[in-house]
């Protein structure tokens, strides 16, 4: 680390002058504070993507614990929800001679082909059980149109509706936003994209996603995100391991 990161760091943690005692384990144990304008958001951490559920995404359930101990160091949370009409344009089953895991047009271009997941008031959209966010302020439902999939918390896929989430989030004075949640590659990536286009400084605390990995997408995903100046961090970055 260069020495002038250093002195600013050091102030951001409220260590300069005289504490020189604690500073080093400080520095090795919070890297990174979230402060009144950053939020955390967690997506999609909902049965469906976890063991046992209709789309599960492989280690999906180790993201809770990591997830429910950074809360502690948000003042703002919100929470994503993935969340279906029944027959939705996503679903492979929607579309006759088409399997899971294929592609099709639809009108805003290239549509992964999903299986049935995440209909709206099922137990399998359910919030995963063992998540806990007392202090999450706002959940965000995304992909109710049902012939427009939404990976991303701020745009559905047409690239046109908003969820609203951004006006949110400015509306609050918030501009950097921590991105945890299920998939790294799908519905995190495109949140953490999104905002970035749409200003918030981003991170993305990657032992808090597992991903789906479809024919290489997390490796696209991951080069996506640190080309448009996505930070990568861990959350032993935040919290103490
Ligand atoms: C997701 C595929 C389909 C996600 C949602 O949450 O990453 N992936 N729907
Ligand atoms: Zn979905």
């Amino acid at each position: 680390m260069h020495r002038r990161t250093l002195v600013k760091s050091a102030a951001a943690l409220g260590l300069a002058g005289g504490f020189g005692s604690v500073s080093l384990s400080a520095f090795a144990q919070a890297k990174v504070k979230p402060n009144a304008k950053s939020a955390l958001i967690v997506v999609d951490v909902q049965n469906c993507f976890i063991d046992g559920g209709t789309l599960p995404v492989k280690g999906g359930a180790e993201v809770v614990p990591v997830i429910n101990k950074l809360a502690d160091s948000f003042e703002n949370i919100v929470v994503t929800q993935d969340w279906h009409t029944a027959g939705h344009a996503s679903f492979a089953s929607t579309h006759a001679g088409k399997k899971p895991f294929e592609t099709t047009k639809l009108s805003y271009g290239t549509q992964v082909l999903w299986p049935d997941h995440c209909v709206q008031g099922t137990e399998d959209a359910a919030l995963n059980k063992d998540l806990k966010l007392p202090t999450a302020q706002v959940i965000i439902r995304k992909g109710f149109h049902k012939n427009v999939d939404s990976y991303s918390a701020f745009e559905e896929a047409d690239r046109k509706t908003s969820t609203g989430l951004a006006g949110y989030l400015k509306q609050r004075g918030i501009n950097t936003v921590f991105v945890t949640g299920l998939a790294t590659d799908f519905c995190v990536a495109w949140t953490a994209l999104d905002a970035r286009k749409l200003g918030f400084q981003v991170y993305v605390i990657e032992d808090a996603t597992r991903a789906i990995d479809l024919n290489g997408s997390l490796a696209a995903a991951w080069k996506q995100m640190s080309a448009k100046g996505v930070k990568r961090i861990q959350s032993s970055d935040i919290v103490a391991a």
